[in-house]
């Protein structure tokens, strides 16, 4: 399996993160790169290489200008405006505001654009966002052209980022770049799997009016876990999405033999429509020892992950989102890939059996 990956994705390296009432070094950190790509390299998975540069079409395809050009701008006018430490909003337009107004100001506008505090903007902060989703095209394309499966080491992550709205540590949705890419190629349907600890709220937001992206989702329940505000299991799409959106909240705590027989209901509803290939929003912060996170994943139980998705039978790309147990990071993801490869040589194997009768 090829994995992409980006030198400029470093370029995000924020020193602060707002957790637990303080200004902490970001869990998100570039060194989740290294013991991802030092654990592909032992495994002999396949070859790393970088993407190209696919400019902002395909981000704009999913995602406000407005927007866009608010993220290209905002360390500039930050600094500009004289502040000292990183862009952090600290006001929105709350329930009890206007909504319509989009302030001058770089402060009025970070609250604006931002659905949470936790993810400061750095110098850096919009190129890594831009390798990152290069990175989520490179692997789509190259499963596109081939059949085979690609793994997009993208960094940051996506899931969080609406069309016009950053937070959870993600600026551009990289797993929605991807698929609508795809259609763009010509793919009638797209798949996307989410299956980091959180519920990949931005992709859910960017499709949930849409039949030709089924959005599917395992995650911490959000009346006890971020982002809180979306991720019901009553939030089935609209219009002519309705049907194409499926959240299973689950408990914090919940057993892997209970997330692996809720991910089977989701592969089942991936099945039941018709969809041409399968992104998958691969956080593999579901891990025991993730320090944000409240699952219970060993790092063997991520192969039984890899294995199952193989089932599903479609052309596939994996997607780096969360994961932040850093030590493990590289084992736990490696694993599903390995999984899923091996799972799906046998299954080819035995297609190929069955055919010579
Ligand atoms: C990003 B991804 C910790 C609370 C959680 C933000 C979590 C973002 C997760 N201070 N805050 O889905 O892994
Ligand atoms: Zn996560």
């Amino acid at each position: 399996m090829l994995t992409f990956y980006s030198e400029e994705s470093r370029l995000r390296q924020a020193r602060t993160e707002l957790h637990d009432g303080a200004l902490v070094t970001p869990f998100e950190c570039p060194e989740r790169l290294d013991l991802v790509l030092k654990q592909l390299r032992q495994s002999g998975l396949g070859d790393i290489c970088a993407p190209k540069a696919y400019g902002l079409e395909p981000v704009m395809a999913v995602h406000d200008a407005d927007y866009v050009t608010f993220l290209a701008n905002c360390w500039k006018q930050w600094v500009a405006a004289g502040h000292n430490g990183e862009a952090i909003p600290n006001i929105w337009p709350a329930r009890t505001m206007r909504g319509d107004r989009i302030p001058r100001s770089i402060s009025g506008q970070l609250g604006y654009y931002a659905l949470a505090a936790e993810t400061s903007i750095s110098e850096g902060t919009f190129e890594a966002a831009m390798a990152s989703k290069d990175v989520a095209l490179g692997a789509l394309e190259h499963t596109l052209k081939t059949g085979e499966p690609s793994f997009g080491l993208c960094r940051p992550p996506g899931h969080h980022a609406a069309f016009d709205q950053f937070g959870g540590y993600c600026f551009f949705n990289n797993a929605a770049v991807a698929a609508q890419r795809a259609l763009d190629a010509g793919k009638r349907r797209v798949a996307i799997l989410d299956v980091d600890f959180h519920h990949g709220n931005g992709t859910q937001q960017i499709f949930y009016g849409r039949d030709d992206v089924l959005f599917v989702s395992l995650h911490g329940d959000p009346e006890v876990t971020f982002p809180y505000y979306l991720g019901y299991a009553d939030e089935g799409g609209e219009g002519k999405g309705e049907g194409f959106n499926f959240n299973y909240p689950l408990p914090p705590g919940t057993s892997v033999a209970t997330w692996l027989a809720t991910l089977d209901q989701a592969l089942a509803q991936i099945k039941a429509v018709n969809c041409d290939c399968l992104i998958v929003s691969l956080g593999v912060d579901i891990f025991e020892g993730d320090p944000i996170s409240a699952f219970t994943f060993t790092s063997a139980d991520f192969t039984v992950l890899g294995e199952r998705l193989a089932q599903v039978g479609l052309p596939s790309v994996f997607l780096m989102e969360g994961g932040y147990a850093v030590d493990a990071i590289g084992v736990n993801v490696v694993n599903v890939l390995q999984g899923f490869e091996q799972a799906r040589e046998k299954g080819l194997e035995l297609h190929l059996n069955k055919g010579k009768g």
